[in-house]
Protein backbone atom coordinates (compact mmCIF):
# COMPACT_ATOMS: atom_id res chain seq x y z
CA UNK A 1 0.00 0.00 0.00
CA UNK A 2 0.69 3.38 -0.86
CA UNK A 3 2.19 6.09 2.00
CA UNK A 4 -1.11 8.27 0.85
CA UNK A 5 -2.75 5.34 1.37
CA UNK A 6 -1.56 3.88 4.63
CA UNK A 7 -1.82 7.35 6.41
CA UNK A 8 -5.25 8.15 4.19
CA UNK A 9 -6.91 4.78 5.86
CA UNK A 10 -4.99 5.64 9.44
CA UNK A 11 -6.80 9.03 9.13
CA UNK A 12 -10.55 7.79 8.26
CA UNK A 13 -10.34 4.90 11.23
CA UNK A 14 -9.26 7.80 13.91
CA UNK A 15 -11.69 10.24 12.71
CA UNK A 16 -14.87 8.34 12.19
CA UNK A 17 -17.49 10.49 12.74
CA UNK A 18 -15.85 13.72 11.49
CA UNK A 19 -16.87 13.21 7.95
CA UNK A 20 -16.12 16.59 6.84
CA UNK A 21 -12.68 16.36 8.05
CA UNK A 22 -11.85 13.11 5.83
CA UNK A 23 -13.65 14.86 2.81
CA UNK A 24 -11.02 17.48 2.91
CA UNK A 25 -7.97 15.36 4.25
CA UNK A 26 -8.84 13.16 1.02
CA UNK A 27 -9.21 15.78 -1.38
CA UNK A 28 -5.59 17.34 -0.04
CA UNK A 29 -3.83 13.82 0.08
CA UNK A 30 -5.00 12.37 -3.16
CA UNK A 31 -3.74 15.26 -5.17
CA UNK A 32 -0.18 15.63 -3.13
CA UNK A 33 0.40 11.89 -4.42
CA UNK A 34 3.00 12.86 -7.18
CA UNK A 35 5.12 14.94 -4.73
CA UNK A 36 4.47 12.52 -1.82
CA UNK A 37 5.61 9.80 -4.47
CA UNK A 38 8.74 11.79 -5.59
CA UNK A 39 9.90 12.03 -1.77
CA UNK A 40 8.23 8.90 -0.41
CA UNK A 41 11.20 7.64 2.13
CA UNK A 42 11.91 11.04 3.49
CA UNK A 43 8.48 11.61 4.42
CA UNK A 44 7.38 8.06 5.93
CA UNK A 45 10.49 8.52 8.09
CA UNK A 46 9.68 11.80 9.38
CA UNK A 47 5.95 10.92 9.33
CA UNK A 48 5.07 14.06 7.51
CA UNK A 49 1.28 13.08 6.59
CA UNK A 50 0.51 12.10 9.81
CA UNK A 51 2.00 14.88 11.08
CA UNK A 52 -0.21 17.69 9.60
CA UNK A 53 -3.37 15.62 9.70
CA UNK A 54 -3.22 15.96 13.06
CA UNK A 55 -3.79 18.87 15.10
CA UNK A 56 -1.17 20.72 17.22
CA UNK A 57 -4.31 20.70 19.86
CA UNK A 58 -8.16 20.90 19.79
CA UNK A 59 -9.39 23.08 22.66
CA UNK A 60 -12.89 22.46 23.61
CA UNK A 61 -14.88 24.59 26.62
CA UNK A 62 -18.19 24.86 27.95
CA UNK A 63 -19.65 28.88 26.97
CA UNK A 64 -22.59 29.70 29.56
CA UNK A 65 -24.10 33.28 29.71
CA UNK A 66 -27.38 34.46 30.30
CA UNK A 67 -30.14 35.23 27.57
CA UNK A 68 -33.10 38.02 27.56
CA UNK A 69 -34.84 35.69 29.97
CA UNK A 70 -32.31 35.95 32.73
CA UNK A 71 -32.36 32.21 31.39
CA UNK A 72 -28.64 30.84 31.51
CA UNK A 73 -27.82 28.27 28.46
CA UNK A 74 -24.78 26.70 27.74
CA UNK A 75 -22.66 25.85 24.24
CA UNK A 76 -20.13 24.48 22.94
CA UNK A 77 -16.40 26.37 22.13
CA UNK A 78 -13.58 25.32 19.91
CA UNK A 79 -10.15 26.60 18.98
CA UNK A 80 -8.12 24.35 16.80
CA UNK A 81 -4.74 24.77 16.57
CA UNK A 82 -3.77 23.46 13.60
CA UNK A 83 0.01 23.97 12.24
CA UNK A 84 2.27 26.48 13.44
CA UNK A 85 5.30 25.36 11.09
CA UNK A 86 5.57 28.96 9.62
CA UNK A 87 3.58 31.53 11.89
CA UNK A 88 0.87 31.88 14.51
CA UNK A 89 -2.31 29.87 13.63
CA UNK A 90 -4.69 31.83 12.03
CA UNK A 91 -7.92 31.46 11.12
CA UNK A 92 -11.55 32.46 11.83
CA UNK A 93 -14.16 31.47 14.39
CA UNK A 94 -17.83 30.64 12.87
CA UNK A 95 -20.88 30.98 15.11
CA UNK A 96 -23.24 28.47 13.53
CA UNK A 97 -25.29 25.20 15.17
CA UNK A 98 -23.98 23.24 12.58
CA UNK A 99 -20.43 23.46 14.33
CA UNK A 100 -18.75 20.62 16.17
CA UNK A 101 -15.12 19.36 15.89
CA UNK A 102 -15.34 17.75 13.06
CA UNK A 103 -15.86 20.47 11.14
CA UNK A 104 -13.36 23.16 13.11
CA UNK A 105 -10.83 20.54 12.19
CA UNK A 106 -11.71 20.45 8.03
CA UNK A 107 -11.56 24.22 8.31
CA UNK A 108 -8.49 24.50 10.10
CA UNK A 109 -6.51 21.35 7.76
CA UNK A 110 -7.45 23.63 4.58
CA UNK A 111 -6.57 26.82 6.61
CA UNK A 112 -3.03 25.39 6.51
CA UNK A 113 -2.54 25.28 2.93
CA UNK A 114 -4.24 28.04 2.30
CA UNK A 115 -2.42 30.89 4.57
CA UNK A 116 0.96 29.27 3.19
CA UNK A 117 -0.40 30.32 -0.62
CA UNK A 118 -0.55 33.81 0.70
CA UNK A 119 3.22 33.81 1.13
CA UNK A 120 2.65 35.41 4.19
CA UNK A 121 3.87 34.29 7.76
CA UNK A 122 0.63 32.86 9.00
CA UNK A 123 -0.13 28.98 10.52
CA UNK A 124 -3.13 27.22 10.40
CA UNK A 125 -6.43 27.42 12.79
CA UNK A 126 -9.99 27.67 13.64
CA UNK A 127 -12.13 27.74 15.84
CA UNK A 128 -16.36 28.64 16.44
CA UNK A 129 -19.40 27.23 18.30
CA UNK A 130 -22.53 25.90 18.02
CA UNK A 131 -23.83 29.50 19.37
CA UNK A 132 -26.92 30.78 16.57
CA UNK A 133 -26.51 34.11 16.37
CA UNK A 134 -29.97 34.61 14.50
CA UNK A 135 -32.60 36.20 16.22
CA UNK A 136 -30.47 37.50 18.95
CA UNK A 137 -30.39 40.89 20.42
CA UNK A 138 -27.14 42.74 20.94
CA UNK A 139 -26.92 42.11 24.47
CA UNK A 140 -27.14 38.34 24.29
CA UNK A 141 -24.48 38.62 21.59
CA UNK A 142 -22.20 40.53 24.01
CA UNK A 143 -23.12 38.11 26.62
CA UNK A 144 -21.76 35.19 24.43
CA UNK A 145 -18.85 36.83 23.26
CA UNK A 146 -17.70 37.87 26.35
CA UNK A 147 -17.98 34.00 27.88
CA UNK A 148 -16.42 32.87 24.16
CA UNK A 149 -13.57 35.00 25.22
CA UNK A 150 -13.10 34.32 28.65
CA UNK A 151 -12.12 30.94 28.12
CA UNK A 152 -10.37 31.66 24.72
CA UNK A 153 -8.11 34.50 25.89
CA UNK A 154 -6.01 31.64 27.93
CA UNK A 155 -4.98 30.11 24.21
CA UNK A 156 -4.26 33.24 21.96
CA UNK A 157 -1.92 36.22 21.47
CA UNK A 158 -0.74 38.36 18.83
CA UNK A 159 2.45 36.00 18.27
CA UNK A 160 0.45 33.04 19.58
CA UNK A 161 -2.83 32.65 17.52
CA UNK A 162 -4.30 35.27 16.15
CA UNK A 163 -8.74 34.25 15.16
CA UNK A 164 -10.60 36.35 13.11
CA UNK A 165 -14.76 36.14 11.47
CA UNK A 166 -16.05 33.56 9.65
CA UNK A 167 -19.87 32.56 8.99
CA UNK A 168 -21.98 34.26 11.71
CA UNK A 169 -18.68 36.44 13.24
CA UNK A 170 -18.25 39.43 11.31
CA UNK A 171 -17.31 43.39 12.91
CA UNK A 172 -20.04 43.27 16.22
CA UNK A 173 -18.71 39.95 17.60
CA UNK A 174 -14.99 40.55 17.07
CA UNK A 175 -15.66 44.40 18.64
CA UNK A 176 -17.65 42.47 21.85
CA UNK A 177 -14.25 39.27 21.60
CA UNK A 178 -11.57 42.33 21.36
CA UNK A 179 -13.01 44.11 24.67
CA UNK A 180 -12.95 41.46 26.87
CA UNK A 181 -9.30 40.28 26.01
CA UNK A 182 -7.88 43.59 26.44
CA UNK A 183 -9.90 43.39 29.77
CA UNK A 184 -8.60 39.90 30.74
CA UNK A 185 -5.00 40.33 29.77
CA UNK A 186 -5.01 43.99 30.29
CA UNK A 187 -3.01 44.26 26.81
CA UNK A 188 -3.93 45.95 23.79
CA UNK A 189 -2.71 43.76 21.20
CA UNK A 190 -3.45 42.73 17.37
CA UNK A 191 -5.10 39.32 19.03
CA UNK A 192 -8.05 39.36 16.51
CA UNK A 193 -8.15 40.55 13.07
CA UNK A 194 -11.40 42.15 11.10
CA UNK A 195 -11.27 44.71 13.93
CA UNK A 196 -13.08 48.05 13.78
CA UNK A 197 -10.75 50.61 12.11
CA UNK A 198 -10.85 53.06 15.16
CA UNK A 199 -9.02 50.06 17.13
CA UNK A 200 -6.60 48.48 14.90
CA UNK A 201 -8.59 47.68 12.17
CA UNK A 202 -7.23 47.08 8.31
CA UNK A 203 -9.29 49.23 5.51
CA UNK A 204 -9.98 46.66 3.11
CA UNK A 205 -10.32 43.71 5.18
CA UNK A 206 -14.49 43.74 5.40
CA UNK A 207 -14.24 43.66 1.65
CA UNK A 208 -10.94 41.26 1.00
CA UNK A 209 -12.41 37.81 0.38
CA UNK A 210 -14.72 38.98 -1.84
CA UNK A 211 -12.90 41.30 -4.26
CA UNK A 212 -9.52 39.00 -3.77
CA UNK A 213 -12.17 35.92 -4.99
CA UNK A 214 -12.69 38.23 -7.93
CA UNK A 215 -9.06 39.24 -8.62
CA UNK A 216 -8.19 35.56 -8.96
CA UNK A 217 -11.25 34.74 -11.41
CA UNK A 218 -9.83 37.91 -13.17
CA UNK A 219 -6.31 36.70 -13.33
CA UNK A 220 -7.61 32.68 -14.58
CA UNK A 221 -9.91 34.53 -17.23
CA UNK A 222 -7.42 36.84 -18.51
CA UNK A 223 -4.56 33.75 -19.20
CA UNK A 224 -7.56 32.12 -20.92
CA UNK A 225 -8.00 35.04 -23.47
CA UNK A 226 -11.36 36.01 -21.69
CA UNK A 227 -12.36 38.79 -20.14
CA UNK A 228 -15.49 39.35 -16.75
CA UNK A 229 -16.67 42.10 -18.62
CA UNK A 230 -20.65 40.81 -20.12
CA UNK A 231 -20.05 37.81 -18.25
CA UNK A 232 -23.35 36.10 -16.15
CA UNK A 233 -22.39 35.05 -12.58
CA UNK A 234 -24.05 33.26 -10.52
CA UNK A 235 -23.23 33.43 -6.46
CA UNK A 236 -24.61 31.28 -3.62
CA UNK A 237 -24.44 33.17 -0.49
CA UNK A 238 -25.86 36.74 0.99
CA UNK A 239 -23.40 36.80 3.94
CA UNK A 240 -19.96 38.80 3.65
CA UNK A 241 -18.35 37.15 1.18
CA UNK A 242 -21.48 36.99 -1.29
CA UNK A 243 -21.89 40.71 -0.76
CA UNK A 244 -18.31 41.86 -1.84
CA UNK A 245 -17.87 39.40 -4.76
CA UNK A 246 -21.09 40.20 -6.31
CA UNK A 247 -19.92 44.09 -6.18
CA UNK A 248 -16.46 43.58 -7.89
CA UNK A 249 -17.90 41.28 -10.20
CA UNK A 250 -20.15 44.16 -11.26
CA UNK A 251 -17.41 46.57 -10.94
CA UNK A 252 -15.47 44.56 -13.56
CA UNK A 253 -18.43 44.81 -15.85
CA UNK A 254 -19.98 41.24 -15.00
CA UNK A 255 -23.75 40.76 -14.52
CA UNK A 256 -24.19 38.68 -10.74
CA UNK A 257 -28.13 37.44 -10.84
CA UNK A 258 -28.15 35.53 -8.03
CA UNK A 259 -27.63 35.36 -4.15
CA UNK A 260 -28.74 32.92 -1.46
CA UNK A 261 -29.10 32.11 2.37
CA UNK A 262 -30.25 29.42 4.39
CA UNK A 263 -33.93 29.77 3.56
CA UNK A 264 -33.93 30.35 0.03
CA UNK A 265 -32.66 32.25 -3.44
CA UNK A 266 -33.14 35.45 -5.52
CA UNK A 267 -32.68 35.39 -9.10
CA UNK A 268 -32.70 39.15 -10.22
CA UNK A 269 -32.15 38.97 -14.04
CA UNK A 270 -31.54 42.53 -13.75
CA UNK A 271 -28.70 41.88 -11.68
CA UNK A 272 -28.17 42.04 -7.54
CA UNK A 273 -28.58 45.85 -6.41
CA UNK A 274 -25.42 45.82 -3.77
CA UNK A 275 -26.83 48.39 -2.10
CA UNK A 276 -30.24 47.08 -1.22
CA UNK A 277 -28.36 43.38 0.16
CA UNK A 278 -26.13 45.26 1.95
CA UNK A 279 -29.12 46.90 3.57
CA UNK A 280 -31.26 43.94 3.91
CA UNK A 281 -28.14 41.45 5.51
CA UNK A 282 -25.79 44.50 6.80
CA UNK A 283 -28.28 46.42 8.64
CA UNK A 284 -31.92 44.92 9.16
CA UNK A 285 -29.80 41.26 9.38
CA UNK A 286 -33.08 40.30 7.64
CA UNK A 287 -34.74 37.45 5.16
CA UNK A 288 -34.25 37.65 1.00
CA UNK A 289 -37.58 37.71 1.01
CA UNK A 290 -37.08 41.67 2.20
CA UNK A 291 -34.53 42.06 -0.44
CA UNK A 292 -37.37 40.72 -3.43
CA UNK A 293 -40.04 42.59 -1.28
CA UNK A 294 -37.99 45.88 -2.44
CA UNK A 295 -36.98 44.96 -5.60
CA UNK A 296 -39.63 44.24 -8.67
CA UNK A 297 -37.42 42.69 -11.37
CA UNK A 298 -36.18 40.06 -8.17
CA UNK A 299 -37.94 36.51 -8.11
CA UNK A 300 -37.64 34.88 -4.47
CA UNK A 301 -37.64 30.94 -4.48
CA UNK A 302 -37.46 28.89 -1.13
CA UNK A 303 -35.20 25.89 -1.07
CA UNK A 304 -31.64 26.27 -3.20
CA UNK A 305 -31.59 26.33 -6.72
CA UNK A 306 -28.88 29.16 -7.86
CA UNK A 307 -27.28 26.73 -9.78
CA UNK A 308 -29.81 25.92 -12.04
CA UNK A 309 -29.42 29.54 -13.87
CA UNK A 310 -27.63 29.74 -16.42
CA UNK A 311 -24.57 31.60 -16.08
CA UNK A 312 -20.73 31.85 -17.78
CA UNK A 313 -19.42 31.68 -14.25
CA UNK A 314 -20.27 30.61 -10.97
CA UNK A 315 -19.42 31.44 -7.47
CA UNK A 316 -20.43 29.57 -4.19
CA UNK A 317 -20.19 31.25 -1.41
CA UNK A 318 -22.05 30.02 1.72
CA UNK A 319 -21.10 27.05 3.07
CA UNK A 320 -19.65 23.49 2.86
CA UNK A 321 -20.91 21.27 0.33
CA UNK A 322 -23.86 23.51 -1.22
CA UNK A 323 -22.51 22.48 -4.91
CA UNK A 324 -23.55 18.63 -5.37
CA UNK A 325 -22.81 16.45 -8.89
CA UNK A 326 -26.21 17.51 -10.02
CA UNK A 327 -25.72 20.69 -9.78
CA UNK A 328 -22.41 20.36 -11.50
CA UNK A 329 -24.16 18.22 -14.15
CA UNK A 330 -26.76 21.36 -14.09
CA UNK A 331 -23.64 23.94 -15.06
CA UNK A 332 -22.08 22.04 -17.68
CA UNK A 333 -24.93 21.87 -19.29
CA UNK A 334 -25.51 25.52 -19.46
CA UNK A 335 -22.53 25.92 -20.73
CA UNK A 336 -20.85 27.56 -17.60
CA UNK A 337 -17.09 27.52 -18.35
CA UNK A 338 -15.66 28.97 -14.48
CA UNK A 339 -15.97 27.83 -11.06
CA UNK A 340 -14.28 29.23 -7.73
CA UNK A 341 -15.00 28.87 -4.54
CA UNK A 342 -15.04 31.96 -2.38
CA UNK A 343 -16.49 29.29 0.73
CA UNK A 344 -14.72 26.69 2.15
CA UNK A 345 -15.25 22.96 0.38
CA UNK A 346 -18.66 24.08 -0.76
CA UNK A 347 -18.03 21.71 -3.80
CA UNK A 348 -18.07 17.71 -3.36
CA UNK A 349 -15.31 15.84 -4.43
CA UNK A 350 -17.29 13.93 -7.48
CA UNK A 351 -19.00 17.57 -8.18
CA UNK A 352 -15.38 19.17 -8.27
CA UNK A 353 -14.19 15.94 -10.52
CA UNK A 354 -16.99 16.13 -12.91
CA UNK A 355 -16.49 19.60 -13.68
CA UNK A 356 -12.44 19.47 -14.27
CA UNK A 357 -13.68 16.02 -16.44
CA UNK A 358 -16.12 18.60 -18.62
CA UNK A 359 -13.48 21.02 -18.91
CA UNK A 360 -14.75 23.87 -16.73
CA UNK A 361 -11.71 26.02 -14.55
CA UNK A 362 -12.00 25.30 -11.18
CA UNK A 363 -10.40 27.12 -8.17
CA UNK A 364 -11.05 25.68 -4.80
CA UNK A 365 -11.22 27.75 -1.67
CA UNK A 366 -7.75 27.47 -0.68
CA UNK A 367 -6.43 29.75 -3.15
CA UNK A 368 -9.79 31.63 -4.38
CA UNK A 369 -10.65 32.79 -1.34
CA UNK A 370 -7.25 33.37 0.22
CA UNK A 371 -7.78 36.79 -0.32
CA UNK A 372 -9.75 37.23 3.62
CA UNK A 373 -6.72 35.75 5.39
CA UNK A 374 -4.02 37.07 3.50
CA UNK A 375 -5.46 40.89 4.25
CA UNK A 376 -6.05 39.68 7.97
CA UNK A 377 -2.11 39.21 7.67
CA UNK A 378 -2.05 42.42 6.61
CA UNK A 379 -3.42 44.12 9.66
CA UNK A 380 -1.05 41.70 11.99
CA UNK A 381 1.78 43.72 9.53
CA UNK A 382 0.01 47.39 10.36
CA UNK A 383 -0.67 46.10 14.00
CA UNK A 384 2.79 45.48 14.21
CA UNK A 385 4.04 48.91 13.32
CA UNK A 386 1.75 50.74 15.04
CA UNK A 387 0.58 51.82 11.84
CA UNK A 388 -2.55 52.26 9.22
CA UNK A 389 -2.04 51.96 5.60
CA UNK A 390 -4.65 53.33 2.97
CA UNK A 391 -7.30 51.41 1.64
CA UNK A 392 -5.72 51.81 -1.99
CA UNK A 393 -2.36 50.20 -0.58
CA UNK A 394 -3.96 47.19 1.14
CA UNK A 395 -5.92 46.78 -2.00
CA UNK A 396 -2.96 46.94 -4.32
CA UNK A 397 -1.04 44.29 -1.80
CA UNK A 398 -4.12 42.41 -2.15
CA UNK A 399 -4.60 42.38 -5.95
CA UNK A 400 -0.66 41.40 -6.09
CA UNK A 401 -1.15 38.44 -3.82
CA UNK A 402 -4.21 36.95 -5.48
CA UNK A 403 -2.80 37.47 -8.92
CA UNK A 404 0.43 35.64 -7.63
CA UNK A 405 -1.25 32.59 -6.34
CA UNK A 406 -3.18 32.12 -9.57
CA UNK A 407 0.40 32.05 -11.00
CA UNK A 408 1.70 29.75 -7.98
CA UNK A 409 -1.19 27.18 -8.64
CA UNK A 410 -0.52 27.20 -12.63
CA UNK A 411 2.83 26.67 -12.36
CA UNK A 412 3.00 24.40 -9.43
CA UNK A 413 0.32 22.03 -11.61
CA UNK A 414 2.24 22.25 -14.24
CA UNK A 415 5.62 21.46 -12.75
CA UNK A 416 3.60 17.95 -11.88
CA UNK A 417 2.08 17.20 -15.18
CA UNK A 418 -1.25 18.26 -14.27
CA UNK A 419 -1.67 21.40 -16.16
CA UNK A 420 -4.73 23.25 -15.55
CA UNK A 421 -5.64 21.34 -12.51
CA UNK A 422 -5.45 23.80 -9.91
CA UNK A 423 -6.82 21.97 -6.93
CA UNK A 424 -3.69 20.03 -7.42
CA UNK A 425 -1.84 22.92 -7.90
CA UNK A 426 -3.07 24.79 -4.98
CA UNK A 427 -2.43 21.56 -2.83
CA UNK A 428 1.19 20.85 -3.99
CA UNK A 429 2.59 24.85 -3.65
CA UNK A 430 0.68 24.91 -0.20
CA UNK A 431 1.95 21.75 1.10
CA UNK A 432 5.31 22.12 -0.20
CA UNK A 433 6.18 25.59 2.00
CA UNK A 434 5.07 23.79 4.98
CA UNK A 435 6.57 20.63 4.70
CA UNK A 436 9.82 22.39 4.09
CA UNK A 437 9.39 24.25 7.20
CA UNK A 438 8.31 21.24 9.22
CA UNK A 439 11.87 19.30 8.25
CA UNK A 440 14.06 22.45 8.78
CA UNK A 441 12.42 22.52 12.32
CA UNK A 442 12.51 18.50 13.47
CA UNK A 443 10.42 16.61 15.50
CA UNK A 444 7.55 18.89 17.02
P1 LIG B 1 -21.61 35.07 6.65
O1 LIG B 1 -22.09 34.57 7.95
O2 LIG B 1 -21.37 36.51 6.46
O3 LIG B 1 -22.59 34.59 5.49
C1 LIG B 1 -22.86 33.26 5.26
C2 LIG B 1 -23.93 33.16 4.18
O4 LIG B 1 -24.11 31.83 3.80
C3 LIG B 1 -25.28 33.66 4.67
O5 LIG B 1 -25.98 34.20 3.60
C4 LIG B 1 -25.94 32.40 5.18
O6 LIG B 1 -27.33 32.45 5.19
C5 LIG B 1 -25.44 31.39 4.18
N1 LIG B 1 -25.31 30.09 4.84
C6 LIG B 1 -24.59 29.78 5.92
N2 LIG B 1 -24.75 28.51 6.28
C7 LIG B 1 -25.62 28.01 5.41
C8 LIG B 1 -26.18 26.74 5.27
N3 LIG B 1 -25.89 25.72 6.11
N4 LIG B 1 -27.00 26.57 4.23
C9 LIG B 1 -27.30 27.57 3.37
N5 LIG B 1 -26.78 28.82 3.49
C10 LIG B 1 -25.97 29.02 4.48
O7 LIG B 1 -20.28 34.23 6.35
P2 LIG B 1 -19.12 34.54 5.30
O8 LIG B 1 -19.66 35.21 4.09
O9 LIG B 1 -18.02 35.17 6.05
O10 LIG B 1 -18.64 33.06 4.93
C11 LIG B 1 -19.16 32.35 3.80
C12 LIG B 1 -18.19 31.25 3.45
O11 LIG B 1 -16.92 31.82 3.11
C13 LIG B 1 -17.88 30.22 4.54
O12 LIG B 1 -17.61 28.98 3.95
C14 LIG B 1 -16.60 30.76 5.16
O13 LIG B 1 -15.87 29.75 5.82
C15 LIG B 1 -15.89 31.24 3.91
N6 LIG B 1 -14.83 32.22 4.07
C16 LIG B 1 -15.05 33.39 4.75
C17 LIG B 1 -14.03 34.32 4.86
C18 LIG B 1 -14.23 35.63 5.52
O14 LIG B 1 -13.28 36.44 5.51
N7 LIG B 1 -15.37 35.94 6.08
C19 LIG B 1 -12.69 34.07 4.29
C20 LIG B 1 -12.61 32.85 3.52
C21 LIG B 1 -13.64 31.97 3.45
P3 LIG B 1 -28.14 33.13 6.40
O15 LIG B 1 -28.09 34.62 6.12
O16 LIG B 1 -29.50 32.57 6.32
O17 LIG B 1 -27.41 32.76 7.65
O1 LIG C 1 -11.71 30.87 6.04
C1 LIG C 1 -11.00 31.89 6.18
O2 LIG C 1 -9.93 32.02 5.59
C2 LIG C 1 -11.49 32.94 7.06
N1 LIG C 1 -12.58 32.82 7.61
C3 LIG C 1 -10.63 34.15 7.32
C4 LIG C 1 -9.62 33.87 8.39
C5 LIG C 1 -8.81 35.04 8.86
O3 LIG C 1 -8.00 34.81 9.77
O4 LIG C 1 -8.95 36.15 8.35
Amino acid sequence: MSYVDEVLEYVKKKNASEPEFIQAVTEVLNSLRPVVEANEELYKKNAILERITEPDRQIMFRVPWVDDKGQVQVNRGFRVQFNNAIGPYKGGLRLHPSVNLGIIKFLGFEQIFKNSLTSLPIGGGKGGSDFDPKGKSDREIMAFCQSFMTELSKYIGANVDVPAGDIGTGAREIGFMFGQYKRIRGTFEGVLTGKGLTYGGSLARTEATGYGLLYLTQELMKCHGESMEGKTVVISGAGNVAIYATQKAQQMGAKVVTCSDSTGWIYDPEGIDVALLKEVKEVKRARLTEYAAARPSAEYHEGRGVWKIKCDIALPCATQNELLIEDAKQLVANGCKCVCEGANMPTTIDATEYLQQNGVWFVGGKAANAGGVATSALEMSQNSERLSWSFEEVDAKLQNIMVNIYHNIDDAAKRYGMEGNYVAGANIAGFEKVVNAMLAQGVC
